[in-house]
């Protein structure tokens, strides 16, 4: 497949993860993956990913250290390509979640890799439901590309969208942190909702009120306190 990106991609038949693959190569690079055996989402959980679906890893090295703000800027990229592609207008979910009408389409897991106290690289994993035929456990909260348009997709489009968009809005929000939250927040599906929000330990119940400087979900809790939360699943 043509390239038109700064990237070298790696296709692979089937792998574990392409987050794992991506580990080992050098920055500037992407794999993708038609199968993954472990595709994982955050806190180790399965991510399922049947043969259709675009599983992707990108390799950076970048001046951002907040894993938050890349998933947050690529959240935006891959909002920004299915609207340009498909004329569809797509939501985020704090923290990684793309959604139609409510429903998961793509999410997001970044990845820090030190070397000693150092940042070596990060690994930005996308997975996006495309032709795939998702399990009917998660038929009921998950949704694919092909289901909303009804028909089979070119999911090399896609990737080459992505990987064509991410240097230009990188570049747009590496500096300038405030129009990465002001962005964010207008394509949010989470602001202004009464959330749930479950973290490790807890589990907190109140009306999603802002996402601060560092990409946190603040919450205003009942007795009018507010809560930063900084890594959770967020249910509404
Ligand atoms: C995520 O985790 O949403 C991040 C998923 C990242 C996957 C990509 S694929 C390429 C790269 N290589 C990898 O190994 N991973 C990345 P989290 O927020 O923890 O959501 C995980 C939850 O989403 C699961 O517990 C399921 O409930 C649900 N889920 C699993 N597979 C799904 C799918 N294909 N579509 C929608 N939801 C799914």
């Amino acid at each position: 497949m043509k390239n038109p990106t700064m990237f070298n991609v790696y296709y692979f038949k089937k792998l574990a993860s392409t987050n794992d693959k991506a580990k080992k190569l050098n920055e500037n690079c992407v794999v993708i993956a038609e199968i993954q055996t472990k595709g994982r989402g955050r806190f180790n959980r399965r991510w399922s990913s049947s043969k259709g679906g675009l599983w992707m890893s990108i390799v950076l090295k970048l001046r951002i250290r907040n894993p938050k703000k890349i998933t947050f800027i690529t959240s935006i990229i891959v909002h920004k390509v299915i609207e340009t592609i498909f004329g569809l207008e797509t939501k985020i979910k704090w923290p990684n979640d793309i959604v139609f009408n409510g429903k998961k389409l793509c999410g997001i897991l970044t990845e820090t890799i030190f070397k000693g106290k150092h940042i070596a690289k990060m690994i930005i994993g996308i997975g996006l439901n495309v032709n795939n035929e998702l399990p009917a456990e998660l038929r009921k909260k998950a949704i694919s590309l092909k289901e909303i348009i009804n028909k089979k997709i070119n999911i090399n489009q896609i990737a080459n969208e992505i990987l064509k968009e991410f240097p230009v809005q990188y570049k747009k929000y590496e500096n300038n942190n405030e129009r990465l939250l002001t962005d964010w927040k207008k394509l949010s599906d989470t602001i202004g909702k009464d959330v749930k929000v479950k973290t490790i330990g807890k589990t907190y119940c109140g009306k999603a009120e802002d996402i601060d400087e560092d990409c946190s979900l603040i919450i205003r809790l009942s007795n009018n306190k507010t809560k930063k939360i900084v890594e959770g699943d967020v249910f509404y």
